[in-house]
């Protein structure tokens, strides 16, 4: 009996395709998602490494007058790395100065019509209204620059007359403005020239946001014989370091940076600086030696800006990379100590090199500047430990209420011709200065 069988044999094999069909589950479709970003090309950056510097910051640097010329065209000769991170310029009243220049390419004789490349005589009101006559080619030029550094050498006509009102114009474009000026030695050139130059300061002063000055009296008594080429080479070689390490700041860019940023913070807050750079052995390194190191660059340099009670200094710091961490605090205390401003605010930068060498380069803020610079930075007991109080200096030579003050602005107006008799006589004048 088929009931016997044993219950798996009475099963018959059905075929798979008869059953009734359970439906599937549908299959989930994923939630719409936002197109994803492709991990391998996709950059958050909107900047251009390739961009090249001029384009990144609008610097220019115009010398004015025949030392102020002659700065600029040392940097053109020596100082690639300013060439190449600025835009410079010569502005003259006198043309034989522009003809010395050598690879300078924009060269402007200032109130060409009228002055005929004569120059301005050592009347600083001639530079001044030879500035005024060229301000709107001059304000057409420097539309949209970032900082503008003029060079200047005061005490005659075209630096102390034309450099103030050239700030003058930055300041309306509201350009960070940089002075760098020579002063007169007073022993070489005399009262008037000094008066000049002091008249000069004081209105640059009012527009530049900051100016430093190199005293030429500074050099010749630090380097007694020097011979009158070499005086001046090395003004212009500290002018156009100060310069190159200022640009280093902006356009370097450090493991530890300063900015732009902070420059224009140091030069809009500080009226005077002084610049330099040294170097140190990194070697038993302790700060004494740090300290005796940068009180001597200070004290040796050309500068006569009084530091003392400065606020704030700017210090762009390369070191090998083995060099301890208690380097900061020793700079950071060795200006304490040369200026005697324990609240001084120190910015720093860092960056490393390969060699067994510490450079440092620095700015420092000056309340002021005091043509008196053998006190100012005379050590006291043989020692750099103890500074002197600097004697400050910021009039002219001669009391301005007094009889000889008089008879030496009387002296200035006969040794200067007055402004419109110069310019009266070069009207008739018809050389052609092409
Ligand atoms: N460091 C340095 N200082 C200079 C140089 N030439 C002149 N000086 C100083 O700068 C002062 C001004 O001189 P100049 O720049 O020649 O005068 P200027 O502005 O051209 O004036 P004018 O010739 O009257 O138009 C002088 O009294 C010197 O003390 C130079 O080549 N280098
Ligand atoms: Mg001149």
């Amino acid at each position: 009996m088929e009931d016997n069988k044993p219950i798996h044999e009475q099963l018959t094999p059905v075929d798979p395709n008869t059953l009734p069909q359970t439906p599937k589950p549908a299959v989930q479709q994923p939630a719409q998602q936002p197109p994803q970003p492709q991990k391998t090309n996709h950059v958050f950056s909107n900047i251009d490494l390739n961009q090249d510097n001029q384009s990144a910051f609008n610097i220019k640097v115009i010398g004015i007058g025949g030392a102020g010329c002659n700065v600029i065209n040392h940097i053109a000769a020596t100082h690639p790395n300013i060439v190449d991170a600025a835009t410079i310029y010569a502005l003259n009243t006198d043309l034989c100065s522009l003809k010395l220049m050598k690879n300078v390419p924009n060269l402007f004789l200032l109130n060409k019509e009228e002055l005929k490349g004569y120059g301005s005589g050592c009347n600083p009101e001639i530079g001044k209204q030879a500035v005024i006559h060229d301000a709107a080619a001059i304000k057409a030029e420097l539309t949209g620059t970032d900082m503008l550094f003029i060079i200047a050498g005061l005490g005659k006509g075209a630096g102390s007359g034309g450099a103030p009102e050239l700030a003058q114009i930055a300041k309306e474009l509201g350009i960070l403005t940089v002075a760098i000026v020579n002063m007169p030695a007073v022993a070489c050139e005399g009262n008037i020239i000094y008066n000049n130059a002091f008249n000069g300061l004081q209105s640059l002063i009012a527009y530049a946001d900051s100016v430093s000055t190199i005293s030429n009296e500074k050099i010749i008594s630090n380097n007694k014989n020097i011979s009158f080429y070499d005086a001046y080479h090395l003004a212009n070689e500290e002018i156009a370091d100060i310069i190159e390490d200022i640009l280093n700041i902006i356009f370097k860019p450090s493991v530890m940076n300063i900015d732009f940023a902070d420059l224009k913070t140091f030069f809009k807050m500080n009226k005077f600086f002084r610049s330099n750079r040294l170097m140190i052995e990194s070697s038993n390194l302790n700060q004494v030696r740090i300290r005796e190191a940068i009180a001597n660059r200070i004290k040796n340099s050309f500068s006569d800006v009084n530091i003392t009670d400065c606020q704030h200094a700017i210090v762009n710091i390369s070191l090998s990379k083995d060099t301890p961490t208690t380097i900061l605090a020793d700079i950071n205390k060795s200006f304490v100590e040369i200026t005697k401003n324990e609240k001084l605010t120190m910015v720093t930068g860092i960056n490393y090199n390969d060699e067994k060498k510490i450079d440092i380069s620095y700015l420092i803020s000056g309340k002021n500047y005091s043509s008196n610079f053998d006190n100012a930075f005379e050590a006291t007991s043989g020692a750099t430990d103890k500074w002197a109080e600097p004697t400050i200096k910021v009039e002219p030579v001669v009391d301005s209420g007094s009889n000889e003050y008089d008879n030496l602005m009387k002296d200035v107006e006969e040794a200067a011709r007055p402004t419109e008799d110069i310019l009266a006589q070069n009207k008739d004048d018809k050389t052609d200065i092409g």
